[in-house]
């Protein structure tokens, strides 16, 4: 029967050569006497792929035969890294694998190492997209993930004569085994044109349309999304923009040949390139352009799928969640409206009571300068219709309110979506909320803040109950299990068995051993290897050798004045002015350091360059001072990203999460630190705060004024002279002095915190930071009451597991259920 010719995906040592064998045949046209790491690596990935493959389409079958509630999640960013190593790992064929490519003398790291990333995102946001991604899979949840498929990804970070460099990402070069080319699901996406009204004529009702516009074709790209422990593969669907087949006729008649091809292939441009700003809002047309492109071909393809069901429109709410990561979507709310009133011919209220209950909203950010406002006449010119529609959601919206708050006409201009300024803007976070019927921040403190802070008003519009928690997480099975696996070998063995990957509450049990002399012994050797991995990756790129002894002090993140990277290097600063005051008998008892930075500036950031540039200036003094020699080394590693990321995260003793109190929403590398048992010298600003209570305040080393504080202190900055703490007074002198190199290259940064406000409370918190970083130096001595520490962090991290984030999300603003495909 037919059967028999369907090739079974592999399971033994054997199984996994000969699919490996015929992909190098036949697939890459190569014989084993002439395959190379780079083809090694596209035909294990093409094996595992095969495999995951199988189990999509069982996945895919029974979704479509069941027909559950499905989550879709809109993120415009996705940050997956490799995949290779993560797929083996997933589903549990990464030794027999392993053991198959070394019969043919390859090395699986070297076969791993020749896969680029895929950095389709910025950080903390994309990132956090692909943590989800993962725990839908693990998790059995029916749902897709949707976004663009970038041709560049986030920009490669050179660092040339100090100063950060950008490179173009083009990691489409070879081919990507991971993508699935669905050229035959495709969504024409209109931009321009114009509304037409019109009477129907069955109805006579007056209705509108939009018409006129220019047409571009989006086409679907799939990857497959493996998971943990289970036969579930969900679908992860990136839009590709092409030119429509169309043609523009007239102009071909008219001889201009030329012009009419070249015109249809800007269509290309809108998904060549991810925007790398993090936090930071430019209205450019094009990016409004992707966001229109992205969501309507995503949401196109989601009611074609319900449409099959034949389902009366009322249930669609039953079927389908869609979640917003960030403002980024927010169009969808009113494409969805559109498509229900002027397609559908729904009535005005039946299809907003849809599309209110279909929607949820995350807020990622209250950086005033990272929400999303588009100028209303760049918006009517390319999107006239949804113009129209907002403008209708908002005078019902308003209604609403006044009926609330007779006589508040304050009120009304506060919260309406039109912002009255010059030129007036839509403001999206605010769509968002009226368009949702759940709004969550990522960390307790940080839901707090936007109900008491930004969103304020619509809290007492809404209510209370609109507005709601999901705590960030990250998902073990990479940010333990294949970044760490000795460390997760060790915790496998403790607790019988690989059990804490899918239920990470289970790391409970580790705390009985927090004080086993012998299990210290094992966790600390772990540390070691992981800082003797990140040594070698620091070797290979500065050619500088660090002391594994030293205690690896690390901050990696984007670089941002609110993450403030500039308190870590003042800091440094302010730690070689005290190493070198030393006598030689007392530097002798201080305990070495290696500072390790890393992180992208987004291209046009002015000061977070000039802190990138100040970074590498203390490192090309310290690092070559002679009377310092292994005391202080500092490192700024290039080009931070996730395969970065897996190499330096298991490796620190410290990771330093030192952003101004109320500033960062969540953060979630703090996350990732602490499960691998490094200590966190952070502030009380977003998970920092759920961290130390689910691990316990003693491990670890909180400093800075609280968010509560912020207010008065700027406002302090605003009315009184700047007094300079006197320890940064000396940093800034020898600053000043020319110590580490031209001192006009630093001033904008200085002045930013003596003359300018110091908006992001660097004095301020200068000596708390100092005084902290100072009981670090002491208890790391006791090296069994740091593992004990460490240990007992490690146990406390269940929380933090993306499994328990996406399971909130399921119950309190999806209402999904698991659907698990059993074994066939
Ligand atoms: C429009 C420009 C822009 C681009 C990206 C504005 C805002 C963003 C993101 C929302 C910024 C971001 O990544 N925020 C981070 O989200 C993480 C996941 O929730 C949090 O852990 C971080 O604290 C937050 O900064």
């Amino acid at each position: 029967t037919w059967k028999k010719f369907v090739p079974k995906p592999f399971e033994t040592k054997e199984e996994f050569q000969k699919i490996f064998i015929n992909h190098v045949e036949t697939t890459l046209a190569r014989s084993l006497y002439n395959c190379d790491d780079a083809a090694a690596f596209e035909a294990t990935a093409l094996s595992a792929r095969d495999k995951l493959i199988s189990s999509w389409n069982k996945t895919q079958q029974k979704h479509s035969i069941r027909d559950p509630k499905r989550v879709y999640y809109l993120s415009l960013e996705f940050l997956m890294g490799r995949a290779l190593d993560n797929a083996l790992l997933n589903t549990e064929t990464k030794g027999i694998s392993e053991e198959g490519i070394n019969d043919f003398g390859f090395r699986m790291e070297d076969v791993l190492d020749q896969e680029p990333d895929a950095a389709l995102g910025n950080g903390g946001l994309g990132r956090l997209a692909a943590c989800f991604m993962d725990s839908l899979t693990s998790t059995n949840q029916p749902g897709w993930g949707y976004g663009l498929r970038y041709q560049y990804g986030i920009f490669k970070q050179k660092i040339v004569d100090g100063y950060q460099v950008e490179q173009p990402d083009y990691w489409l070069t070879f081919n990507n085994p991971w993508e699935i080319p669905r050229k035959e699901i495709s969504v024409d996406i209109m931009f321009y044109g114009y509304v037409r009204k019109y009477t129907d004529e069955v109805t006579g009702k007056q209705c509108k349309t939009w018409e006129g516009g220019d047409l571009i074709k989006a086409v679907a790209y799939d990857f497959p999304v493996p998971g943990y422990g289970t036969k579930n593969t969900n679908n992860l669907r990136l839009w590709s923009s092409v030119p429509t087949s169309e043609f523009d006729f007239q102009k071909f008649n008219d001889g201009d040949y030329e012009s009419s091809v070249s015109e249809q292939q800007k269509a290309e441009t809108i998904t060549a390139v991810l925007y790398p700003n993090d936090n930071f809002y430019s209205g450019k047309e094009l990016r409004l352009k992707q966001q229109y492109f992205w969501v309507t071909a995503s949401l196109h393809d989601i009611l074609r799928r319900f449409k099959k069901s034949k389902r009366p429109w009322k249930e669609f709410p039953d079927q389908v969640a869609i979640q917003l990561n960030d403002t980024h979507p927010t169009i969808a709310i009113v494409e969805l409206q559109r498509i229900l009133v002027d397609l559908e011919h729904l009535s005005w209220d039946e299809a907003w009571d849809i599309v209110t209950k279909t929607f949820g909203y995350t807020n990622h950010t209250v950086l005033p300068e990272a929400l999303e406002k588009w100028p209303v006449d760049l918006f009517g010119n390319l999107l006239p219709r949804h113009l129209e529609i907002i403008y209708d959601i908002n005078l019902f919206f308003l209604q609403k309110v006044e009926k609330l708050f007779p006589n508040d006409r304050e009120m009304l201009s506060r919260v309406s979506v039109i912002e009255e300024s010059n030129p007036r803007q839509v403001r999206m976070a605010y769509l968002a909320i009226i368009g949702s019927h759940k709004v969550n921040g990522v960390a307790e403190l940080h839901s707090k803040l936007i109900q008491t802070s930004i969103f304020k008003d619509f809290v007492k519009i809404y209510g209370p109950d609109k507005f709601t928690n999901v705590t960030n997480g990250i998902t073990p099975r990479r940010w333990l299990n294949q970044a760490n696996p000795l460390l997760s070998k060790l915790i496998s063995e403790k607790l019988g068995g690989y059990g804490f990957l899918t239920d990470l509450d289970k790391l409970t049990g580790l705390k009985k051993y927090a004080h086993d002399k012998e299990f210290q012994a094992r966790w600390i050797e772990i540390k070691n290897a992981n800082k003797r991995r990140l040594a070698d990756l620091i070797k290979s790129q500065t050619g500088i050798e660090v002391n594994n002894e030293a205690l690896f002090d690390i901050q990696v993140k984007r670089i941002h004045e609110y993450k403030r990277q500039q308190l870590n290097i003042l800091g440094v600063v302010h730690r070689y002015l005290t190493l070198k005051a030393m006598s030689k008998e007392e530097r002798s008892k201080q305990v070495p350091r290696v500072v390790i930075i890393g992180g992208k500036s987004a291209p046009g950031y002015y000061m977070a360059k000039v802190i990138i540039k100040l970074v590498t200036s203390v490192g090309a003094v310290v690092n070559n001072d002679e009377e310092i020699g292994d005391l202080l080394k500092v490192i700024f590693i290039e080009d931070y990203n996730v395969s970065k990321a897996e190499i330096i995260t298991p490796a620190s003793d410290i990771s330093q999460h030192i952003s101004t109190a109320g500033t960062e929403a969540s953060g979630t590398s703090n996350m990732k630190f602490v499960l691998n048992g490094g200590l966190i010298l952070g502030t009380v600003d977003g998970a920092n705060v759920e961290i130390t209570r689910e691990i316990g305040e003693d491990n670890i080393f909180l400093f800075g004024h609280l968010a509560e504080d912020v207010e008065d202190l700027r406002h302090k900055h605003r009315y009184s002279q700047f007094e300079a703490s006197p320890n940064l007074a000396k940093v800034f002198e020898v600053i000043e002095s020319g110590m580490f190199g031209h001192p006009g290259i630093f001033t904008n940064l200085i002045n930013s915190i003596r003359n300018d406000g110091d908006h992001y409370l660097v004095n301020d918190d200068f000596q708390s930071y100092l005084d902290a970083q100072d009981l670090i130096d002491k208890e790391f001595v006791d090296k069994d009451g740091w593992a004990s520490k460490s240990i007992n962090s490690v146990a406390g991290m269940g929380f933090f597991s993306s499994d328990r984030a996406i399971l909130e999300y399921a119950d309190s603003i999806w209402n999904i259920e698991a659907l698990p495909v059993e074994e066939s």
